[in-house]
């Protein structure tokens, strides 16, 4: 209807081959999503046999410490590969607050969170899972990216002096977290001290907008943030023990009650703040990926956006764009991308404020680059208000 003339207008030729070629386009976007939804649902090819999966290259991925991710591909290059990943786990006492609160934590690797696996879709990761005899207790894997006994939680028990080879292929691509789980209690325990990580299984062609354009990224950066449950004793000061495990009856008590004496990135207050501050350069695109192995969280970017997000970690879906704050579930990773446009001090926090503040679940990008005035200026400088 026009709403000047409030006549019907009449629909001409060229408005109707415009909009017949619209609908078209419609088509092909939705036939495009619908066979990208399906390679990620169904895996997109068939299922290997062992002499095939013993004919495949095979690379071996150097873990990095958080929140650094290993040298990778974004765009897979050639056919899938068996990609050995080798964890060692470590008992060890962290320090996680300027006051010098302590836990003995549970590590992959020596850090929390554990190291970033990067791999693409149909690629098959080959784990050694080494749990050395200087250890206290017993440990095991569960991968979020794979499928079957309980996520490998079940084939992978390993006991001080052993060590186990767990083999999946990544079917989903998306970032998915890792954590130990060795049952009962001692799962909800190991996982608050600290042992769990994140895989990123990228789509073999890279990560894409909806309309399948490539999208590329500059730097990458993991952060894991942890919830832990330190007791305190009569003198308000939190319990330090002497060996691994010697905290358990106590921090049965303190996660009970669902609240956290500390959420934190990457393992203590400020591990990335301050000289271990997270780097970039105006025209940078970050992909930032966030894991969470058991409390909910929301990450937010000071100043920033997410420009694409995939809340829920999965690549087979489209991502979302433009997002203010997202949410990740415990239990999960999240990936966004950000281009920086401004320099600066930008803190990227979790946005319970309280959680941030309060608890520690805070980081800060550090941009350099050329301030841009047209995206904002102060157009005054606060000064006594004018009568
Ligand atoms: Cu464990």
């Amino acid at each position: 209807m026009n709403k000047t003339t409030g006549e019907k207008p009449a629909v001409s030729r060229r408005t109707f081959i415009a909009s017949t070629a619209a609908v078209g386009a419609g088509i092909m976007v939705a036939d495009a999503a619908l066979s990208k939804a399906k390679a990620a649902s169904h895996g997109a090819k068939k299922a290997l046999s062992e002499a095939e999966i013993a004919a495949l290259p095979r690379v071996k991925q150097e873990m990095v410490a958080p929140p650094f991710l290993p040298k990778h591909d974004q765009v897979a290059k050639g056919g899938p590969k068996v990609v050995e990943v080798r964890f060692v786990i470590e008992e060890k006492k962290m320090v996680l607050d300027d006051d010098g609160a302590e836990i003995w934590a549970l590590t992959f690797n020596g850090s929390v969170p554990g190291p970033m696996i990067v791999v693409h879709q149909d690629d098959y990761i080959e784990l050694t899972l080494v749990n050395p005899d200087t250890n206290a207790m017993e440990h095991n894997i569960d991968f979020h990216a794979s499928t079957g006994a309980l996520g490998g939680g079940g084939l992978t028990h390993v006991s001080p002096g052993e060590e186990c080879m767990l083999r999946f292929r990544a079917t989903k691509p998306g970032v998915f977290v890792y954590h130990c789980a060795p049952g009962g209690a001692m799962i909800p325990y190991h996982v608050t001290h600290g042992m769990n990580g994140a895989i990123m299984v990228l789509p073999r062609a890279g990560l894409q907008d909806k309309d399948g354009n490539s999208l590329k990224y500059d730097k990458a950066y993991f952060i894991g943030e942890q919830d832990y449950y330190l007791k305190k004793d009569e003198d308000d000061e939190y319990i330090k023990y002497d060996t691994a495990g010697e905290d358990y009856a106590d921090y049965m008590e303190t996660m009970a009650t669902l609240i956290p004496s500390h959420i934190v990135f990457n393992g203590a207050v400020g591990a990335l703040t301050g000289e271990n501050s997270l780097k970039a350069t105006v025209g940078d695109a970050v992909l930032i990926i966030h894991s969470q192995a058991n409390y909910d969280t929301r990450p937010h970017l000071i100043g920033g956006h997410g420009d694409y997000v995939w809340a829920s970690g999965s690549f087979g879906d489209d991502p979302q764009t433009g997002m203010e704050t997202w949410p990740i579930c415990g239990g999960a990773a999240g990936a966004a991308i950000y281009t920086f446009r401004q320099p600066g001090v930008y803190a990227y926090v979790n946005h319970n404020l309280i959680e941030a503040v309060l608890k520690g679940a805070t980081a800060i990008f550090e941009v350099d680059g050329k301030w841009n005035n047209e995206l904002m200026k102060q157009v005054k400088k606060p000064t006594a208000i004018e009568a």
